[in-house]
């Protein structure tokens, strides 16, 4: 017979965690904007076909688990936060995805918003999520530390002319012109790492983070959010679009400012790795409650989609 104690590893291990977080964040993202039968029907309905896609959630959960190496106990308390990235995060996919940025047409493994509603909803769809994220974030119950003001502030500038938007800037002008390595990187930092920080960020300060609980995390958010959209210049170049549910080789083809671009796949690999383990060592402050967030972060780097 197995012992309960002999069971535990595997029933406490990251991908049962993964499931259940998911789960949560499923259903709270379900919650979070308006059903298909509020009026006007068709946008509810692309902001909806888009945000329920099943993406990897990868923002949402980091919220949660960055709240809980902090000692919040109940997560429900950071879903408000958590969605609210999530919502950003897809209307910069909807609006990336347009003819006049990206021109893609498949995304999370399903035609584009602007292929299945036109470009004009699609748009709006964008707008009205990253409308929403505020709503939800206005919603949250703050903690001692960090007042629901800065937790606007912080979100706003993460999604802002500085962060977000001056990645996607920076990208654009990028196309077709040879970049130095720290121009690539400042991109990255901006278009994707910040995205990331900001849930952590967020997470943390619901959950009343100490100064130096905070510190650690935005490194760890900083690091890891550079090792991610490395490895997704990678995989860019070697995986296929069933595996990444968008199109593959489309920076190659676009000649985008990416890693292997510029260092080449061997030295993008490296720094992938580098980033990872700068983003790890990040959690030690944090003792036995970074364990999740080392878990999250190791996996991140072996993904394959
Ligand atoms: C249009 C303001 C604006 C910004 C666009 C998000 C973005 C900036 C561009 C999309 C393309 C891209 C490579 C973005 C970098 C961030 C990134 C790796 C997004 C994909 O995130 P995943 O892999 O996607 O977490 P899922 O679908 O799993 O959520």
């Amino acid at each position: 017979m197995t012992s309960r104690k002999a069971v535990r590893p595997q029933a406490d291990g990251l991908s049962l965690y993964l499931e259940r977080r998911r789960k949560l964040v499923e259903q709270a993202l379900a919650r979070a904007v308006p059903a298909v039968s509020v009026r006007p029907g068709t946008i509810h309905k692309a902001m909806r076909y888009s945000l329920l896609a099943g993406g990897k959630r990868l923002r949402p959960i980091l919220a949660l688990a960055a709240a809980e190496a902090c000692g919040a106990k109940d997560p429900t308390g950071v879903l408000p936060a958590a969605c609210a990235v999530e919502l950003i995060h897809t209307y910069s996919l909807i609006h990336d995805d347009l003819p006049c940025m990206d021109d893609d047409d498949l995304r999370r493994g399903r035609p584009t918003s602007h292929k299945v509603f036109g470009e004009g909803v699609a748009v709006l769809a964008g707008d009205a999520l990253l409308t929403r994220s505020f709503g939800l974030i206005a919603g949250i119950k703050p903690a001692k530390r960090y007042p629901l003001s800065l937790l606007l502030e912080e979100t706003a500038d993460a999604a802002g002319s500085l962060q977000l938007i001056a990645g996607q800037v920076a990208d654009l002008e990028a196309e077709g012109k040879k970049l130095l390595i720290r121009e690539v990187r400042f991109i990255h930092e901006r278009k994707t790492a910040a995205m990331i920080v900001l849930p952590i960020r967020l997470g943390a300060m619901v959950a009343n983070a100490s100064p130096a609980q905070l510190k650690a995390l935005t490194e760890f958010g900083q690091a890891l959010g550079l090792a991610f959209q490395i490895l997704d210049d990678i995989l860019d170049v070697t995986a296929t679009s069933e595996q990444l549910g968008k199109s593959a080789g489309k920076d190659l083809k676009a000649s985008k400012a990416t890693y292997p671009a510029v260092i080449g796949l061997e030295a993008a690999r490296k720094e992938a790795k580098i980033q990872t383990q700068k983003a790890l060592r990040s959690l030690e402050v944090l003792g036995s409650r970074g364990a999740r967030l080392r878990e999250l972060g190791e996996s991140l780097l072996k993904r394959q989609g």
